[in-house]
């Protein structure tokens, strides 16, 4: 892969409305789209997915540029490449920064599909030709407005409902949720909001049929979850505990998990996440894609992603209508009754929006490799 260049777009975007948390919420969205470029003008893009504060990992957009430039860039310039599998090992040589790994091994992974002519979901071993998604909802400030946004939802044809708790807004929600919506598919994500001093609590909604709890506890444990998991009959997911396979072997092996939700960024990249999805295929842990509010370039990483068969669990990508008035790619990401085709055309399968692009932009930076 003779790489040239790589370029880094700067960009802000406003989501349509605040995304609330546990941790905190967000609305302004700042990101870069690594765009690497071959000797034979060829492009590939990532998209870094780190937020501006770090409340859910320690990288920000700030870490992420730097890693990327002061690092990352610098590997590159002294490593050919004939597969993006190599990248990993490369970038392994530092520790974290996974979400600044991840975006740099995406676009060099979509231009590798690009080179090849065939789509990044061939290019990673994805057969399925659609994948199904949920989506996931904020902490609303009334239960009426979470019950008409789930309304909503359902009629758009998500195929799942993830609702955000945090104490004090937790169990009599859901149980207000349930009572309306007797058969949805429900699943509650605390973003590392409780400690098993909430046993009682968290007991509480295990009586809720909930699809799963995600990440209840504190965002590096796996050792109280594995106690948790064994007090409960609903699984638990993984989110914020998992940075690599290794990760993923420890919580399989206490029990800490019985799913597992991967995030390209937060795992270091495509390769890494395949190869968590095969251990978990081979362990009969079921997987699901989860989401960082992306624009289209990350959506499109993880619809590619969530073509591999153990994917079996709805994700959390859902349109791009959901956050965003006008997405960087065309065609915008279209989930039609909770579906989504996956691209066949080389690459991710979207073009950029030059326009878009241009509109959203705030800085653009160019490295020679
Ligand atoms: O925990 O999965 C999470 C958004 C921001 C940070 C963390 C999470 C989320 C989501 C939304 O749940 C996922 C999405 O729709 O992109
Ligand atoms: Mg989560």
């Amino acid at each position: 892969i003779p790489l040239k260049k790589i370029i880094m777009h700067k960009l802000r975007m406003r989501l349509k409305e605040p995304f609330a948390t546990s941790f905190g919420v967000m609305q302004e969205k700042e990101f870069y789209i690594i765009e690497v470029v071959d000797s034979d003008g060829n492009k590939g893009y990532g998209e870094t997915v780190a937020f501006s504060v770090p409340w859910y990992t320690e990288e920000t957009v700030k870490s992420n540029r730097d890693i990327i430039v002061d690092c990352l860039i610098p590997i590159l310039r002294e490593h050919e490449l004939y597969h993006p599998d190599e990248v990993f090992p490369l970038f392994e040589k530092l520790r974290g920064n996974n979400m600044a790994k991840a975006a740099v091994e995406g676009a060099i992974w979509d231009l590798y599909a690009k080179r090849k002519g065939i789509s990044l979901a061939t290019a990673l071993g994805g057969e399925k030709t659609e994948i199904g998604v949920g989506i996931s909802i904020g902490i609303q400030r009334t239960v009426g407005e979470l019950i008409s946004k789930i309304e909503q939802s359902l009629e758009e044809g998500y195929k799942r409902i993830k609702l955000k708790i945090k104490p004090g807004l937790d169990v009599e929600i859901l149980r207000e949720v349930r009572r309306h919506f007797p058969d949805t598919p429900i699943m509650a994500d605390a973003n590392s909001a409780y400690s098993l001093k909430d046993i009682s609590l968290l007991k509480e909604l295990d009586d809720l049929d909930l699809m799963m709890i995600e990440q209840p506890l504190q965002h590096y444990d796996i050792i109280d979850h594995a106690k948790l998991q064994n007090q409960l009959k609903t699984p638990i997911c993984l989110d914020e505990s998992i940075h690599s396979l290794y990760d993923v072997e420890k919580a399989i092996e206490l029990g800490s998990s019985k799913v597992i939700n991967i995030k390209i960024g937060r795992v270091g990249g495509l390769s890494e996440s395949k190869r968590i999805h095969n251990y978990c295929k081979k362990q009969g842990i079921p997987v699901w894609c989860g989401g960082m509010l992306e624009a289209g370039i990350g959506r499109a990483h993880n619809i590619a992603l969530s073509a591999l068969a153990n994917f079996i669990l709805p994700g959390d990508t859902s349109g791009s209508s959901r956050y965003w008035e006008e997405d960087i790619i065309h065609p915008e990401v279209i989930a039609e009754k909770g579906i989504i085709k996956v691209p066949t055309s080389p690459g991710i399968g979207y073009e950029i929006n030059e326009d878009a692009l241009r509109k959203f932009r705030v800085e653009r930076q160019e490295y020679q490799i």
